[in-house]
């Protein structure tokens, strides 16, 4: 396996491995990559749908997303897609995926399926960089810091989803979530500061209205985004991408309108989150 920087502190490709018949210990090489830069890309890879899943559950569980399209013959896998007419794209803003739940999902396994002809990149920015890069003060601030995160906002039956054009491709209009996690946590395996914090799921800091909490959350947000802790990825046919969303963010570009774009998502069951 050779393992490339993608960016200065955020991403990594790998080549030499093949994902669906990889060995246990190119497996945990491959874990600790993730776990480490936040994101690992894997160019030429076939991959079926059974192979996603199995894949999947070498991790552990799988986690099945509350409010995206399942895909019809596998429903471990959430279906990432936008129209040639439809506006809106899943996961255009920075975020994290389900930081709204108490135990988040530990990662995601992304998987191209049809791509434009240009344009629908993925971004990702580490959150380890994000936390060394703040200021003593910003540092000094947060110091013991709770948040509570929530995902109503975004997919309940008024949310921002549900006035949109992608509102009508999603469930889960009814479900409430909820949960409250450190605004600085420990990476589970590297030991790492990451600051997990992010704008689209975030709401509040413990003990402060929405009102109060939004100066100091948009502040974090900002400085979460540095010049050297982002990494960009070009999609091509047969690339799949694991990300950490403990390590990182990331935000999927919206730059393709009037083209198809799909892709196959699995969600990895994560560990409980402490300072
Ligand atoms: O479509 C993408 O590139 C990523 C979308 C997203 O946020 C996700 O699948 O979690
Ligand atoms: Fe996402």
């Amino acid at each position: 396996m050779k393992t490339t920087a993608m960016a200065p502190e955020c991403g990594v490709e790998i080549e030499g491995v093949s994902l669906r018949s990889c060995s246990d210990s190119e497996m945990d090489a491959i874990k600790h990559a993730i776990y480490e830069h936040g994101v690992a890309v894997f160019r030429n890879q076939e991959f079926s749908p059974e192979d996603h899943i199995k894949f999947g559950r070498r991790w552990g569980g799988i986690d099945v997303n509350n409010y995206f399209p399942l895909q019809e013959d596998f429903n471990e896998i959430a279906v990432v897609k936008k129209e040639p007419d439809e506006q809106t794209n899943i996961g255009g803003a920075w975020h994290t995926d389900h930081s709204y739940d108490q135990i988040p999902a530990m990662g995601s396994i992304l998987v191209a399926r049809e791509l434009p002809p240009s344009g629908g990149d993925t971004m990702w920015a580490h959150m380890g960089a994000a936390y060394d890069a703040l200021s003593d003060d910003l540092k000094a601030r947060i110091e013991g810091l709770e948040a509570f995160h929530t995902a109503d906002h975004v997919y309940k039956a008024d949310g921002l989803y549900a006035q949109t054009d992608m509102g009508k491709n999603l469930r889960g209009q009814d479900l409430k979530t909820g949960a409250v996690h450190p605004v600085v946590i420990r990476h589970p395996h590297t030991g790492r500061k990451l600051l997990y914090v992010n704008n689209a799921f975030t709401i509040n800091f413990v003990g402060q209205t929405r009102e109060e909490s939004l100066p100091l959350l948009n502040e974090l947000c900002d400085a979460a985004l540095t010049d050297t802790n982002q990494c960009r990825l070009k999609w091509e046919p047969g690339t799949i991408a694991i990300w950490d969303n403990r390590t990182s963010w990331h935000n999927a570009m919206n730059d393709y309108q009037g083209h198809r774009r799909e892709m196959h998502r699995i969600t990895l069951s994560g560990e409980a989150l402490a300072a």
